[in-house]
């Protein structure tokens, strides 16, 4: 059973490519900052090549490494499994992880498919009643002035939501010789910009608001539609060979949405804004105020309340690292600012709570199955045209 070795909360984690390194920190970090009910260990680290896994293990700090992901979802010092690999095998892992007796964190987007996302979200509510938790890494939900913003929309302070503006640009792919990797695969990532990086700001606009998408109109395209074949992917930057194979996926998505309480939005992601490197901008307008955050300046919050004096007015900027905002606390004095890395930290303070407590820390497989039903529901609109419901 999850969680039965007293204190420690045994982890192994499937990949450690960009986010198996980004977890990796997390989970050295957390407990050196935050006063965490369980101790988590980081006990083997999951990959097929057993030189590269090893090599990995030895830099990320685990104790030890398996080439079959069975295996180290079947070892009894295994509570939890975190799933950083490619959308194709998430579904596979945490299922199978969950069947195990074993709490998971799995990578966003949920799944590649509404279908797959549906069986991981069944799977999970068996394994809910036996108490184990389940949890999908939409990371972003954890950044102070993200959680700001909620709060200030929840509080009423920006009143009535009228408009959603959502953005997720970067440029990494902008190069139309950068090469093939597995995101551009539709087979492995499921989908392009729309899943990589439009559902996170799918994600954030529903938890922000508080309200759902309840209707799309999209447009999808590929700009480049082959690219030199990567001899070995390297990460974001890897270097392509001289042969050229297809990219399956999108390279950008723009949709227009109603939101359950009223609230038109609009969004777009793409990897081809040059100059744009991780630029996640959400504007919310409302009837009494707005909100406005840019992760490039991701410890800033800007805030308009319609209430000031006119002669005065205009959006306040504040500086989320005051020891009162979400998490910041723990960390530095006030003004020395947090980075990417420390919402990862933050996703395993609240998932290890979670897991003590009982509780079932959002965002579930259930909210992650939402957001897997919206970027369905753009793909059904752009191919046929016309307005969809998730
Ligand atoms: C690549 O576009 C990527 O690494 C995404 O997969 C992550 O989810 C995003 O946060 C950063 O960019």
């Amino acid at each position: 059973m999850a969680g039965n070795d007293g204190a420690q909360l045994g982890v192994g984690m499937v990949g450690y490519s960009f986010m198996g390194a980004a977890h990796s920190q997390a989970w050295r970090t957390a407990p050196r900052f935050f006063d965490l009910p369980l101790d988590p260990r980081m006990r083997v680290l999951g990959g097929r090549n057993p030189e590269a896994v090893a090599a990995a293990a030895q830099r990320l700090g685990w104790e030890s490494t398996e080439t079959s992901w069975q295996a180290l979802v079947g070892r009894d010092d295994v509570d939890l499994v975190d799933v950083c690999t490619p959308g194709d095998t998430h579904a596979e892992i945490a299922i199978a992880a969950l069947e195990a007796g074993k709490h998971v964190l799995c990578e966003k987007p949920l799944a590649n498919t509404v279908a797959e996302a549906e069986k991981m979200v069944a799977a999970a509510e068996v394994a809910a009643r036996r108490g184990q938790v389940a949890m999908v890494g939409f990371t972003y939900r954890r950044v102070p002035a993200i959680q700001l913003a909620r709060q200030l929309v929840a509080d009423g302070r920006i009143g009535a939501v009228r408009h959603v503006r959502a953005q997720y640009l970067q440029d990494w792919i902008a190069d139309e010789d950068a090469p093939l990797s597995w995101r551009l695969d539709k087979t492995k990532a499921g989908s392009g910009a729309l899943g990589d990086i439009g559902a996170h700001v799918i994600d954030l606009a529903q938890f922000i608001t508080g309200e759902r998408i309840t209707s799309v109109s999209g447009l999808l395209e590929t700009f480049v539609k082959e690219r030199p074949v990567a001899t070995e992917f390297a990460g974001l930057s890897g270097q392509g060979g001289t042969e050229r194979g297809p990219v399956t996926v999108d390279d950008a998505a723009i949709f227009l949405a109603r939101m359950s309480g009223g609230a038109i939005g609009t969004f777009e992601a793409t990897r081809f804004a040059y100059g744009r490197k991780n630029a996640i901008r959400l504007e919310i307008n409302g009837s009494k105020g707005s909100v406005a955050f840019d992760f490039e300046d991701m410890n800033v919050l800007h805030y308009f309340d319609a209430a000031d004096d006119p002669a005065v007015a205009g959006f306040r900027r504040i500086v989320v690292t005051e020891p009162q905002h979400a998490y910041v606390g723990h960390w530095w004095p006030a003004g020395h600012g947090l980075g990417y890395e420390h919402a990862f930290t933050h996703q395993v303070v609240d998932l290890v709570e979670g897991i003590a407590a009982g509780t079932h820390p959002a965002p579930t497989f259930a909210d992650g199955l939402v957001v897997q039903r919206v970027l369905d529901a753009v793909e059904r609109s752009a191919a046929s045209g016309g307005w969809v419901e998730p």
